[in-house]
């Protein structure tokens, strides 16, 4: 008996239906193009080395952009396809195993279902095999009418898993111009892949002059695989705007999960990054991601917005702006409508960690001590852990509960 009312109060927030939301529709029946970078974090966001932007092309887009940068990552073990299943569902992902070894045969409610009853065709671009992550699986369960993939793009220019995404994009764009002469609207999901780790990128598409003692380093490879990825965006903005494409669409972008992390994270990148960010380099930075919407010509949909968030908003937050009112149960909320959040995280710390309005509570297992992250100042702060009337412990409670509601539910839809 989950309903959409007690997931947002359990939240802290009145239910309210979406559209009686601010900017309800505001960018009704337009196109929606979402873009998937892999690998991109907020960090590199408006940041320059060596007096070079790593990423322009996104920094001025910015400026006509609703810009949220304090949203967070909750893939569970499935990574890249977690972050396709929480974009189109808003419902949490499994955790332990990947979600799409569970969608075999399934009918997910989602956004291309929830956009296809209203007339839009949908699609889904991705230069690898379709069947790594079972994405044969999760995207007829998702409803998406079609997919492009890796025998679409072919295997020229290759750069670790698949073709470069400068080609990824040409192709991708010969697609979209023969969708949109075919369809009133579309919605394409189009998820990059060149800045994959290791980031080892071909001499000649290395872009950025880093700083000697970069060179060579995961850190410096990894700003240079994003500096690609950000200027090959710009290639396929350029291409959006000339086919006239850009004008009548939504697009929005974000980041699937971290790049730097782990065993990968040798002490001199700890030490690259903390000179870089002017602190430590945590598991805040870690997990956090850029989402970003545009609807150009809207002026009122511009600005910072830095309500906490996470992947599982991206899906309501999108619904607000093209005026759908969601007919089934989603756990995130549109996050321009709510500045309260209560967002829940597994598998890479532990399940029942969880970010508040203010915090980042990461729960205790095996590898991790309890600890308390506060998002402004990116230190710990100190908690009672005895006392069982702190507020951490009840929101902690909160998010299990979150979680089996959401685990329940698409148990349910089986
Ligand atoms: C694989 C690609 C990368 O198709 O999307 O997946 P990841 O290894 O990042 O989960």
């Amino acid at each position: 008996n989950v309903t959409l009312k007690r997931i947002q109060e359990l939240k802290g927030n009145d239910y309210v239906q979406m559209s009686e939301h601010e900017n309800f529709g505001i960018a009704k029946d337009r196109n929606l193009i979402v873009i998937q970078i892999e690998s991109l974090q907020d960090f590199v966001i408006g940041k320059s080395i060596n007096g070079q932007e790593i990423t322009p092309t996104i920094n001025q887009w910015l400026g006509d952009s609703l810009y949220f940068p304090d949203v967070y990552q909750q893939i569970g073990s499935g990574n890249t396809s977690d972050a396709e299943f929480l974009m189109n569902t808003s419902l949490y992902p499994l955790g332990n195993q990947a979600t799409t070894e569970q969608v075999g045969g399934m009918q997910l409610p989602s956004l291309p279902h929830m956009l296809g009853d209203e007339g839009y065709h949908s699609v889904t671009m991705h230069a690898d095999d379709v069947t790594y992550w079972n994405r044969d699986e999760l995207y007829p369960a998702l409803g998406f009418d079609d997919y492009y993939a890796k025998e679409f793009y072919g295997e020229k220019d290759t750069i670790g898993f698949g073709p470069s995404d400068g080609l990824f994009y040409e192709r991708s764009m010969d697609a979209l111009k023969e969708i949109s002469s075919n369809h009133e609207n579309f919605y394409a999901h189009v998820l990059s892949l060149t800045s994959h780790t290791p980031f080892e990128m071909p001499e000649e598409k290395k872009g950025l002059r880093l700083p000697e003692a970069y060179e060579g380093t995961l850190t410096g490879n990894y700003m240079q695989s994003v500096h690609y990825a950000d200027q090959v965006l710009g290639d396929f903005f350029e291409d959006l705007k000339e086919a006239g494409l850009w004008d009548n669409s939504v697009i929005a972008l974000y980041g699937d999960h971290s790049g730097l992390h782990g065993k990968l994270l040798k002490s001199e990148d700890q030490d690259l990054l903390k000179d870089f960010l002017g602190e430590r380099y945590s598991l805040l930075n870690r997990f956090n991601i850029p989402f970003i919407v545009s609807v150009p010509g809207e002026k009122e949909v511009t600005g910072v917005v830095d309500h906490i968030g996470g992947q599982i908003d991206m899906m309501p937050t999108l619904l607000n702006l093209l005026g759908v009112e969601p007919d089934t149960i989603y756990f995130g909320h549109n996050l321009w409508h709510y500045s309260e959040n209560l967002l829940g995280m597994r598998y890479y710390v532990p399940t029942s960690s969880f970010f508040n309005k203010e915090t980042f509570f990461i729960a205790k297992n095996s590898r991790f001590d309890e600890r308390i992250l506060d998002l402004t100042s990116n230190e710990r702060i100190e908690n009672d852990f005895e006392n069982p009337s702190s507020h951490f412990e009840d929101e902690r409670k909160d998010i299990l509960k979150l979680l089996q509601w959401s685990d329940a539910y698409f148990e349910s839809l089986k």
